[in-house]
């Protein structure tokens, strides 16, 4: 059986935990007032680690977020920015810093860690090493009793504070451990993501929350983030990637699953779908092992298609634009592989017939890498939605397909049984608590149901998209727009519905053409002209 360490971990661990998905808010303007100030009571420390979720909301410089102090040197542990986009972590008044380049507005993954004996220390953005210092403070230690303050930057114990040095934004889940963590504790506490809870060996000697605990000074405050609800926070969240206008390599759900520790022969991957593209050759998922960056595709080469260890099976079936499919594909090394649409099998065959699907591989998720983690290429670069996508351990049957498919109508998630038997090995909640890059988000509500997400609390897509108030019908008139979005080729009902399902759709005009019911859908309807060949639908809702 394999394991399903990383959701156990994640999901145990959220349980319970004081802070979780409580973030605490700086906000500006810039002033002396916003902090938390306490004395830790810190023994001396021969090594240290100090991580934290930042989110900067300044476009200056030179700002600083955590700072002890003590009698004679208030830099006794400083991190903050000290250039744009230069992370810098000072000790005992030493100092140095790793180029972040940080964007305002994002959550960072950010620690700094520190080790006497070796005098090694290291900064880490999102869970890679991003600078590394050696000789630095060798053999010294941090000296006890002083004073912590987050949010400003001490000149003396405890105070002086330098309004134009403060930090502006927002700060989580900031920990202390009183040793280095190694870069597999931090990739670690990156990878179970902004929402779970990643542990390590030996708890915080300064924990998250602890400084909760502490009085909040000035405008700081404590408010809630985006985790919203612990018993399955991804309940609901479509996985939205930009549409084809906008696809490019910058944007996709990258990590390194824990598929187990043995090369494994059977596995399933289900998903809904709906896509934005109009084109031919698109993929969704990618799994690249070392010496196979093809250990497992899905998506479009014309028509849908499964790809293990280099080889292809292809279906006759190119999906349509602007609706959403349950896709599931399973596979056997020996028994062979099958495609379902829908509940349905459309595809069954041998697919890299014996062969294993390796370990310790890369996934992406948007992308299709050509090399394992990288060498993305725009042109096949995912445009649409996923949600609910999860990996099981198991050939699933035509019956647990159907079973998916049909009582997990878009709102529900995996059936219980399928937890129960531990056969979920990358389950939709873990990948909902990894942060996405680029312009890749996780959205529920209004904005992701016009992206094509069924609503989870009754309303119904085709209902509202067919409002009579939603349209206003203008016979002979066209707009032209030089941002035409594609064209349904269809019934005009559908059209709508595609069209109130893309968010940025604003008219539809459609009109015939070589016997074919053609709606073009464009970005405005600024400019109208007269048409006596088309009958226009101006989307006003
Ligand atoms: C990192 O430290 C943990 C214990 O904290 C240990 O289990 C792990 O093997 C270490 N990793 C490396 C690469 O040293
Ligand atoms: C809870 C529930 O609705 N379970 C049903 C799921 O689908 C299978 C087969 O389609 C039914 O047998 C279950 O009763």
């Amino acid at each position: 059986m394999l394991a399903t360490t990383t959701l156990l971990l994640v999901v145990g661990l959220v349980l319970g935990d004081v802070g979780h998905n409580q973030i605490l808010d700086f906000p500006g303007p810039a002033n002396t007032e916003n902090y938390i100030s306490y004395n830790p009571d810190l023994p001396a420390l021969t090594g240290l680690t100090v991580c934290a979720w930042q989110q900067k909301s300044y476009s200056d410089n030179k700002r600083y977020w955590f700072s002890y102090a003590v009698p004679g040197t208030d830099n006794e542990i400083i991190l903050g920015e000290r250039e744009t986009g230069l992370y810098v972590f000072y000790l005992g008044g030493s100092s140095f810093g790793a180029n972040v380049g940080a964007p305002e507005n994002q959550w960072v993954h950010v620690c700094a860690a520190w080790d006497s004996e070796s005098g090694v220390a290291v900064i880490s953005v999102n869970g890679e090493a991003a600078a590394t210092q050696e000789g630095f403070k060798q053999g010294g230690s941090v000296r006890a009793g002083g004073n912590l303050v987050i949010g400003q930057e001490q000149d003396s114990v405890g105070g002086r504070f330098d309004a134009s040095q403060a930090f502006l934004g927002r700060l989580y889940n900031i920990n202390v451990w009183d040793y280095a963590l190694n870069s597999t504790d931090v990739a670690f506490l990156y990878e179970t993501g902004f929402c779970g809870y990643g542990s390590t060996e030996a708890d915080p000697i300064i924990s998250y929350a602890d400084l909760l605990a502490q009085d909040l000074s000035g405008a700081t405050s404590v408010i809630d983030g985006p985790c919203i609800d612990l018993e399955d926070p991804s309940n609901g969240q479509v996985l939205r990637f930009p549409p084809q206008s906008q696809a490019s390599t910058a944007n996709f759900l990258q990590f390194s699953p824990d598929l187990g520790s043995e090369d494994f022969g059977e596995f399933s991957i289900c998903t809904w779908f709906f896509k934005t593209y109009g084109d031919q050759s698109r993929y969704f998922l990618s799994y690249a092992v070392s010496g196979e960056h093809n250990a497992i595709i899905l998506g479009e080469q014309a028509t849908l298609g499964f790809w293990v260890n280099g080889a292809k099976m292809l279906t006759d079936i190119l999906l349509e634009q602007q609706r959403w499919y349950h896709l599931c594909f399973t596979r056997g090394s020996d028994s062979g592989a099958v495609i379902y649409v829908d509940g349905a099998k459309v595809k069954e065959g041998d697919l890299a017939k014996g062969g294993l699907t390796k370990t310790g591989g890369v996934m992406n998720i948007g992308q299709e890498q050509d090399s394992m983690g990288g060498s993305y290429d725009a042109s096949q670069a995912f445009a649409g939605s996923l949600y609910n996508l999860n990996m099981f351990n198991v050939k699933l049957t035509d019956d647990q397909v159907a079973q998916i498919y049909a009582n997990g109508t878009f709102c529900e998630m995996v059936p219980d049984e399928m937890w129960e038997s531990e056969s979920v090995m990358i389950a939709y909640k873990d990948l909902f608590s990894l942060i996405p890059d680029g312009d890749v988000m996780f959205d529920s509500g209004e904005t992701s149901w016009r992206h094509g997400a069924i609503h989870c609390q009754g309303t119904d897509l085709d209902e509202d998209a067919h409002k009579p108030d939603c349209w206003q019908t203008e016979e002979g008139r066209r707009y032209k727009d030089n941002s035409n979005l594609g064209y349904i080729v269809g019934d005009v009902d559908a059209a709508k519905a595609a069209c109130y399902a893309y968010g940025k759709c604003k008219t539809l005009t459609c009109y015939m053409k070589n016997g074919e019911q053609r709606c073009d859908m464009l970005s405005t309807y600024e400019k109208q002209k007269k048409d006596n060949k088309k009958t226009s639908y101006t989307y006003r809702c």
